[in-house]
């Protein structure tokens, strides 16, 4: 496996400021409709992994036992519709929109395109563009659109964005922890992935990641070569979709490599200051040859402004 820094699957936007001082404090919220939503029962888990599978600089471990009240989140990442409804209702602005550019994958961008519009290739990462006018409205730049995409999860929102699209909803980002509780489905520690530990059991594909050679060629045999509708494959135990692949999901916490080892145990929020935003679950773009992140266990992060093609955001909400 290919040691990737975490800029593989998050290239930065802004390079991280200072700690901020963005309180972690969660505000805790029961207004928003549960429609779409599922109930967790909570209780205690063991979260992360003691394995050698992932990265030392993302601080997977220490296993570390979390207790955490009942809670509800969203069976799917938020859609296109969904985020629409929102924009029209507020006039909302996002990121991508304000600095006028964002990240895409450049393998969605054909060799005009990329002639045209690329106006820095991130180094180290060379699959990242940065293009202008690509907006979540516009999500490979201005000659694409969504028209056909209404159900799939809206993409190029920074986490500032989803933060906001929550509080509209009367919702919350989910905590780190409650991601991973989620993710795992109600299955016991040691499995890697919502249905188990086995990556494709009886050699089927339960999620949206990359097949083939990174980045270059992709088979496409889960089905699809980028993002696919928030709804597709199977959902875990608890009814919930796509938690591993498809899109990177933001959420709460500040990002700290060496958290696991000082956390709270009851409904932990993450620390109380940093620099980039903790996004989970993996993407499209995600093959075990390079970042092995599309697992329940798995940590990355990015600064709060930033947004790519394969990142997006599911909300949760107190019970
Ligand atoms: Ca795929
Ligand atoms: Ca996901």
């Amino acid at each position: 496996m290919t040691d990737s820094s975490s800029s593989c699957c998050a290239p930065l936007r802004s390079k991280p400021a200072a700690p901020a001082s963005a309180p972690a404090g969660l505000v805790r919220v029961r207004t928003g409709s549960t429609e779409g939503m599922k109930r967790l029962p909570g209780g205690e888990f063991l979260m992360g992994n003691d394995r050698d599978y992932g990265f030392p600089a993302d601080g997977e471990g220490p296993v570390h036992r979390v207790r955490l009240d009942p809670f509800w989140i969203d069976a799917t990442t938020v859609t296109n519709e969904q985020f629409n409804a929102f924009v029209n209702a507020t006039g909302y602005k996002t990121e991508s929109e304000r600095f006028g550019w964002s990240f895409v994958f450049l393998g969605h961008l054909t060799p005009a395109e990329r002639e045209r519009q690329v106006r820095l290739v991130v180094q180290g990462s060379e699959w990242w563009c940065r293009v202008e006018g690509a907006t979540w409205r516009h999500p490979e730049g201005p000659g694409s659109n969504i028209k056909k995409r209404w159900s799939h999860p809206v993409v190029q929102v920074s986490w500032n964005d989803a933060a906001a699209y929550a509080a509209w909803a009367g919702k919350r980002l989910p905590t780190e922890a409650e991601w991973e509780f989620a993710a795992r489905g109600g299955l016991g520690p040691g499995n890697r992935f919502p249905w188990g530990d086995e990556l494709e059991p009886g050699g089927r594909h339960l999620m949206n990641v990359w097949q083939g050679v990174f980045p270059t060629t992709n088979t496409e045999a889960d089905g699809h070569y980028g993002p696919a509708p928030a709804k597709s494959y199977r959902a875990n135990g608890y009814g919930i979709y796509a938690m591993t692949g498809n899109v990177w999901e933001w959420c709460h916490d500040w990002f700290d490599a060496g958290w696991y080892a000082r956390s709270d145990m009851d409904n932990p929020t993450g620390p109380n200051a940093g620099d980039r935003r903790v996004m989970r679950g993996g993407s499209y773009l995600c093959h075990a040859s390079y970042c092995n992140r599309c697992r329940v266990d798995a940590r990355s992060a990015n600064t709060p402004d930033s947004a790519t093609t394969n990142l997006g955001f599911r909300c949760a909400r107190d019970d």
